[in-house]
């Protein structure tokens, strides 16, 4: 046996212009050697081939970046009859000298950085899992949570077969069943109760799975629901919404740029736990490290001592909830002490914004914000004296009361200080799949959900909401679920509610592979390939990548007989509905078609000189590099007029909302969440090897709040909110700001009917028992931080 990759590289002479070198990075846009023996590009005479009674192009849709569509337009010239297929190792012919051991690369698709892995198989057993190296971006980082990809491929409980649920026990089926079992039960349920009767949830790993990005929609459209929910109203919603209004674009989303700033400062945001957000960043520890190393400053401000806190050059303890008040003492101070910096950018009410915030001084904040007020003017100096500074807000800042303010402050720091757009500060992306330019900018309000009158945004509706438009009864109620790839029971606010709620459903489908706290309420789970098991381009994260980058990768493992890809399932859904209900279906065409065509009408595509297509990326296993990101916000903006709009109407009202809103009581506990690098939301807690070691579920607190309420280090307590109530341990912590108690979400796992073995046997509560599905802000967005807490003896 021998290994076939090393030191066996084709190495091809990079094609001219395709990399960009810039010292930035040491090596970026650094071309690599195609490996041949790892490149199942040769497709047998038939293999793979997909023979749908359908065609071509359809509008594919994002979850979790509000389902923005594709740009139909575009696929025009492509509409005509063709056969579908795609390339997939199923059916690779094995070269003659191959041997039996290959290595892969592949980006990784967990969570928002993207990490180039190095994969070796042997047949269809996973070797080793490892950092590539050879990818200029993430340069051989890797986490914990990598190499567990392959006990995500290996895992017993992951489900392989359609389930059907006969009481308490489940039944495979077969595909076809199971479609007409979906298509009959859903149809009459629209039949009986109207559209809006069916409710539709997509969870976060939908925009982590290019096929679900562009197909979920294909059926999911047919239903024409206006329940339609997702994770992003847990999640960055505030960032959609801000962008929506200033620049005209939900996903003109100013990135930070780490690799060239002088001054970072991040409000809510914990990258060497998450590794980013909102900021593709790969290897961000040593990023954020080389900020100091040259002589720059990293700021952080969090209730918790977080691990990036611990790296930074200064830590700011707030009061959770109350950033904007941080925030809007550091923009007047900006304004009063003459620290701004004139913009070239086309630009309409800035004057105003001086006008609103006039009474929102330093020394007004300070004691909202417990920030001292010399603290906020420092702060304020520090970051306008700073050549190219930047500043940056994440989940803490967005699951808030006031995330949408926040962002809007956010933005509007490194305007007035001459850093957004602007190397070293706040840039947008020019990726190679262009979903900004291809698209519009999306909507708000246009409509609201039934019970609580909440706005939506890009046509989902908070998914606060989506208990009591189970529960109340009445015209519109939803009677029937759909939930893809999501646990909204572990991930969404009040999950006892939700609880109560999905009991008492008609009919529920999940499309996932495992039966969790959320699809045991299913009455029929659709199971698709594991990752490894298809191809990989990232739509969306290049979009929020500090450089421009892209990659697309064959898949690892060769897909199971029977088994079928997300987008296969869809495709299968759709057809089965449409048969029933007799409506003719647009034609639809393989993702990986959508994305080359996608990637040849993008701006390095044809009319570019570097015609990128998929076939060409093959060429770059480790990925390409297509350069920094640089100033283009002028030229992008979508907002009517093409100007910025710095003061959107409704940040003006909701300044009043937070202007009066009440203090909270000087002895009461505000309860805010954390991740762990070695943790993934809520789903990845039955791998031994991610779930061993320290215990990692417990309650924060301060030592001086466990001694006010006599509580011992270790002790279990009982955390009671206005939602619910829930049994943890307490384990004493100074990196607790005093006031604040900590408790990361996704465990509490031992629910009845879950099966996921080690899951359940981990300790552990459910964040979101405690966290109330009535704190929201403005967009609707979750306020999951911020919530009041007691704290006793159990
Ligand atoms: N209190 C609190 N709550 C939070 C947060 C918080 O910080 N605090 N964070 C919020 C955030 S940011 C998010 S994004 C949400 C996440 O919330 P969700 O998206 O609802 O939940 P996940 O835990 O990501 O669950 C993902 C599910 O997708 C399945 N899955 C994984 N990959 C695939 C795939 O390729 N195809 C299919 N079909 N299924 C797949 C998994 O089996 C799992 O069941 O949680 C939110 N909830
Ligand atoms: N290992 C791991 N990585 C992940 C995930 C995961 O579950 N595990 N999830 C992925 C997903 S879906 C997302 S969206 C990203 C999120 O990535 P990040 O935005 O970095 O989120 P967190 O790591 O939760 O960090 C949030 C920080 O905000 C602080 N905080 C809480 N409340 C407040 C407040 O009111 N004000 C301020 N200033 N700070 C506050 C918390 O203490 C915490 O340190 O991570 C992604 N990466
Ligand atoms: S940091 Fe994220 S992308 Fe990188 S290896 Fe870990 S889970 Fe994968
Ligand atoms: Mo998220």
């Amino acid at each position: 046996m021998r290994i076939a990759d090393a030191g066996r590289h084709r190495l091809q002479r990079r094609p001219r212009d395709l990399a960009e070198p810039d010292g930035a990075l040491g090596g970026a846009g650094l071309q690599t050697g195609r490996q041949r023996v790892s490149r199942p590009g040769k497709r047998a005479a038939d293999g793979g081939a997909y023979r749908p009674a359908l065609t071509d192009a359809c509008r594919p849709t994002i979850g979790w970046l509000n389902r923005l569509a594709f740009p139909g337009g575009t696929f025009d010239c492509c509409l005509r009859p063709r056969r579908l297929e795609w390339r997939d190792n199923n059916s690779a012919m094995r070269e003659p000298e191959m041997s039996d051991i290959s290595v892969h690369h592949r980006a990784c698709h967990l969570c928002e950085a993207i990490c180039g892995l190095t994969i070796q198989t042997e047949g269809e057993r996973i070797l080793s899992i490892k950092g590539d190296p050879l990818d200029s971006f993430s340069r051989g980082h890797i986490c914990p949570k990598a190499v567990a990809l392959q006990d995500i491929q290996n895992d017993p409980d992951r489900l392989r077969h359609p389930m059907r649920r006969c009481g308490d026990e489940w039944q495979a089926i077969s595909w076809e069943e199971a479609y007409e079992l979906v298509a009959e039960r859903l149809a009459e349920i629209r039949e009986r109760h109207g559209s809006n009767a069916v409710a539709i949830y997509q969870g976060n790993p939908s925009v982590h799975n290019y096929g679900l990005t562009t197909h979920s929609n294909y059926f999911l459209g047919l239903l024409k629901t206006r329940n339609r929910f997702s994770a992003t109203s847990v999640d960055q919603l505030p960032h959609h919404l801000t962008s929506h209004l200033m620049y005209g674009h939900g996903l003109l989303l100013p990135v930070p740029d780490i690799d060239h700033t002088d001054f970072m400062l991040i409000l809510g945001g914990n990258p060497l736990a998450s590794n980013g957000s909102i900021m593709t960043v790969p290897d961000v520890e040593k990023r954020l490290k080389a900020i100091r190393a040259r002589g720059g400053k990293l700021v952080v401000v969090d209730p918790r001592r977080s691990e990036t806190a611990a790296i930074a050059d200064q830590h700011l303890f707030v009061r959770p909830g109350q950033d904007a008040a941080l925030l809007f003492g550091l923009l007047n101070t900006l304004f009063e002490e003459g620290l701004t910096r004139a913009s070239e950018l086309p630009l309409d009410g800035i004057e105003e914004v001086r006008t609103a915030i006039a009474a929102f001084s330093a020394e007004a904040m300070s004691a909202r914000c417990g920030v001292p007020a010399e603290q906020i003017r420092q702060l304020a100096r520090d970051f306008a004296a700073a050549d190219r500074a930047v500043c940056y807000g994440r989940m803490g800042v967005s699951t808030q009361a006031f995330g949408t303010l926040c962002q809007w402050l956010v933005q509007l720091i490194n305007l007035v200080t001459g850093n957004l757009d602007r190397v070293g500060g706040a840039l947008c992306t020019e990726p190679a799949v262009d979903l900004v330019e291809t698209t519009k900018g999306g909507h708000f309000d246009a409509w609201r959900s039934r019970v609580s009158q909440l706005p939506e945004y890009g046509g989902e509706l908070p998914v606060a909401a989506l208990a009591e438009e189970m529960l109340e009864p009445g015209e519109g109620q939803v009677r029937a679920l759909i939930t893809v790839a999501g646990n909204p029971v572990l991930s969404t606010p009040n999950g006892r509610k939700l609880e109560q709620a999905l009991d008492g459903l008609e009919f529920m489908l999940s499309v996932d592979f495992y039966i969790n706290e959320t699809t045991r309420y299913a009455d029929v789970i659709l199971p698709p390939t594991a990752p490894l098991e298809h191809d990989h381009y990232d739509a969306t994260f290049n979009l929020l990548a500090v450089r421009n980058v892209t990659r697309f990768n064959l898949p690892v493992l060769p897909k199971p007989e029977g088994a079928l890809h997300d987008w296969e399932i869809f495709i299968g859904l759709a057809e089965a509905y449409a048969g029933r209900v007799g409506v003719e279906l647009k034609p639809t065409m393989p993702p990986q078609q959508m994305m080359d065509l996608a990637l040849r009408h993008g701006p390095y595509g044809d009319k570019s000189e570097r015609k990128l297509s998929l076939a060409a990326l093959e060429d770059y296993p480790h990925g390409l590099d297509l350069g920094p990101l640089k100033p283009n916000l002028a030229r992008r903006l979508k907002t009517p007029n093409k100007r910025i709009q710095a003061t959107p109407a409704l940040m003006l009202d909701d300044l009043q909302r937070f202007a009066a809103q009440p203090q909270a009581g000087a002895d009461e506990l505000l309860l805010i969440g954390r991740r762990h690098v070695r943790s993934n939301n809520s789903w990845m807690h039955n791998y031994q090897r991610l779930v061993k070691g320290k215990p990692r579920h417990q309650l924060l607190m301060h030592p001086t709040d466990m001694a006010a309420r006599a509580l011992q280090d270790g002790q279990r307590v009982r955390v009671h909110s206005r939602v619910g109530v829930v049994e943890v341990e307490a384990l004493a912590s100074e990196e607790m700001m005093p006031g604040v108690v900590s408790l990361p979400h996704g465990w509490g796992h031992a629910r009845p009917g879950v099966q996921l073995d080690i899951a359940r046997q981990q300790p552990g509560a459910s964040c979101n028992d405690l966290t109330d599905e009535r704190q929201l802000d403005v967009s609707g967005n979750a306020a999951l931080n911020g919530v009041t807490v007691q704290v006793s003896a159990a």
